[in-house]
């Protein structure tokens, strides 16, 4: 018996001590727009960008929480990018000055 509740214990524990599994989202860039103009994500967690126009999309972000540039693609194709520390990320494309979303990155 006092083994058994060891057991329990200690897997009780290691449940604890697990990091929760980061999770992919996805925004879709669809007639020059993110379809999701907003869009909170926790720390670790990735956003893949993909393309539903017909011409390339651009995605990239000058923001302290996160700065990065994954370049241009085409329709079909998709970018992520791991969003690895607590913030805001203000995303834009390069090849549309109208495209803008925001990521609120929580801890
Ligand atoms: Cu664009």
């Amino acid at each position: 018996m006092r083994t058994y509740s060891l057991f329990i214990a200690t897997l009780l524990l290691a449940c604890q001590c697990l990091p929760a599994a980061a999770a992919e989202h996805v925004v879709n860039q669809k007639g020059k727009a993110f379809v999701q103009k907003k869009l909170v994500v926790k720390a670790g967690d990735s956003v893949r960008f993909v393309n539903d126009d017909p011409f390339a999309h651009n995605v990239f972000s000058l923001s302290d929480t996160k700065s990065f540039d994954l370049g241009s693609y085409g329709q079909g194709l998709g970018k992520t990018v791991v969003l690895d520390k607590a913030g805001t990320v203000e995303v834009e494309c390069a090849v549309h000055p109208d495209m803008k979303m925001v990521i609120e990155v929580l801890k």
